[in-house]
């Protein structure tokens, strides 16, 4: 993180601040705080505005540093850095500083692969294997794949990467007796959507989908190398092809300091909602 070409205003001084920073027009850091608002409001700001100056990657002048230049308590500066590190602008790392978080990936509402979905971002999507079995399928899972309880189902676990960084964990269920070999496929950093296009001729067509707030626990933390209790988005997928019979059950956990999800709402839908008794 702090190798070259890291941008970090410390090197500057903060006595430089307002007019050092260049990237951002000097009278947009004040030189002094508006005794009549609140200053925790006003040290927000000012660390949005390096937020944006600084750019990805960039290092944050230290509390001390900030207290200083503009005349407030530490406990001031520290609560509006951490303002911004709930927002997801600003990113702790223990002994090294605070820093600007890189953007978020935005899920989109297009039914799209994760592959589709990183490259379209100049990511480089991976898939680490975790394990694969076929199990038969539990009451709960044949209900919405409709097979019969019983009946052999892929289960296939990933780690999905970006550019290498793990982003988030995938359990997908699919019946094997509608992908034969499924079971065996070499699927590691390849695209499962495109795999079953090529071998087996189906496209995916539409999904239903839900996302629930989860805390993750110790053993996911691990695999998704971020700490234990941080929150992550839980997807749970339900995948049709063109004619609607199901294909896929997917339980994900995404990355919450990486992950967005963007929805796009209509009134309309709201008619039809209330029409459909939903
Ligand atoms: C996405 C899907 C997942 C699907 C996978 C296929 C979400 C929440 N989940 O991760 O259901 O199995 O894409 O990706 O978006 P692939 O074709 O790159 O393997």
């Amino acid at each position: 993180m702090l190798g070259n070409g890291v941008r970090t205003l410390d090197t500057v001084g903060l006595d430089q601040l307002p007019s050092a920073t260049m990237i951002r027009p000097a009278h947009e850091f004040p030189d002094a705080l508006d005794e009549h608002r609140p200053k925790g409001a006003q040290l927000e700001e000012i660390l949005e505005g390096l937020v944006v100056g600084l750019g990805p990657g960039g290092r944050l002048p230290s509390e001390r540093q900030l207290a200083e230049r503009y005349g407030v308590a530490r406990m001031t500066v520290r609560g509006a850095v951490e303002s911004l590190i709930t927002g997801g602008l600003l990113y702790r790392s223990h002994g090294q500083g605070t820093f600007v978080a890189q953007p978020r990936i935005v899920q989109s509402e297009a039914l799209t692969s994760f592959t589709e979905d990183m490259r379209r971002r100049g990511l480089k999507a991976g898939a680490v294997p975790l394990g694969r079995e076929v199990v038969p399928a539990s009451p709960l899972l044949s209900g919405p794949l409709q097979i019969t309880v019983g009946a052999p189902v892929v289960r296939i676990e990933r780690i999905r990467t970006a550019d290498s960084e793990p982003i988030a964990t995938e359990v997908a269920q699919l019946p094997l007796e509608r992908f034969p070999g499924l079971d065996v496929f070499d699927l590691s950093d390849t695209s499962l959507y495109d795999a079953l296009r090529r071998e087996w001729g189906v496209e995916v067509h539409h999904a239903d989908q839900r996302v629930q707030a989860v805390v993750l626990r110790s053993e996911e933390a691990e695999l998704l190398r971020v700490e234990a209790g941080q929150a992550a988005f839980e997807f749970v997928r339900l995948t049709f092809d063109a004619s609607g019979v199901p294909i896929e059950h997917v339980r994900s956990l995404y990355r919450s300091d990486r992950y967005q999800v963007r929805t796009h709402l209509h009134r309309s839908v709201f008619s039809a909602e209330v029409a459909a008794g939903e």
